[in-house]
């Protein structure tokens, strides 16, 4: 998969070379590019804001570099190879595990993060003419920019990709995945400051771990989000 980040703050992204998602990217598998949007830019300051028209507080994103670094990043390809280009915004769609992995199957993914106000709406208009374009929030609270946003969603399919989770099992069991909360787990000393790991784990009964397992997901998933659960 190659992925394109256009962001004034590209160093937000050096973390991305760490761990799994750093071995992926130096194992071929992960193409992970980030650009300065400045260097879209032709002016002495650089400049890629501007105040709203209409009146407001704060400041929008000038159409014209994003209009150039799309085009850059976006080479006219046939309709069958264009990118997904993704706009982290709260006010887009909400960022689930079901659209890591929809995006997860992608050729290419281009991560557009806007800052101050926004971006001026016509470069939405203009990037659906280049590929499929999708707003996406990561949750009902405020950043101040797309970039943890991104970050966020890079690391959740970036990781789905095969070959980038060592075991494809880890993969399986995890919160989300069959929409429960994961079961609780525990590792040696059995006893740890008087408290002790649950009987059944230590049983060797694997019909019963798998039942008080499944329990345990479901009554995580009732305390703490009821909203998960079919409402039957
Ligand atoms: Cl994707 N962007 C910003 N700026 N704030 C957010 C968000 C995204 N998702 C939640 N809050």
């Amino acid at each position: 998969m190659r992925i394109d980040v256009v962001s004034i703050f590209p160093s937000y992204f050096d973390g991305l070379t760490l761990s799994l998602l750093g071995r992926a990217r130096s194992t071929g598998i992960l193409d992970l590019n980030v650009h300065d949007l400045r260097d879209w830019t032709h002016d002495r300051h650089r400049t890629v804001d501007d105040t709203p028209y209409g009146g407001g507080a704060g400041m929008v994103m000038k159409p014209e570099p994003w209009g150039a670094a799309l085009d850059d990043l976006v080479s006219r390809e046939p309709v069958a190879a264009r990118p997904t280009i993704i706009f982290p915004s709260p006010a887009g769609e909400v960022f689930t595990q079901a659209t890591a992995r929809e995006l997860s199957t992608r050729e290419h993914l281009v991560f557009g993060c806007g800052r101050y106000e926004g971006i001026d709406e016509r470069v939405f208009e203009y990037a659906a003419d280049l590929g499929e374009v999708r707003l996406v929030s990561l949750g009902d609270y405020v950043l101040n920019g797309g970039e943890v946003a991104t970050m966020a969603m890079i690391e959740a399919v970036g990781r789905l990709i095969p070959g980038v989770v060592g075991n494809p099992e880890s993969l399986v069991e995890e919160s989300h995945e069959d929409g429960l909360l994961e079961y609780p787990s525990y590792t040696k000393p059995s006893s740890w400051r008087e408290r002790t790991v649950p009987d059944v784990l230590l049983s060797g009964n694997h019909a019963a771990i798998a039942t008080w397992r499944r329990d345990q997901q479901i009554e995580r998933t009732r305390r703490r989000r009821p909203d998960l659960l079919p409402d039957a």
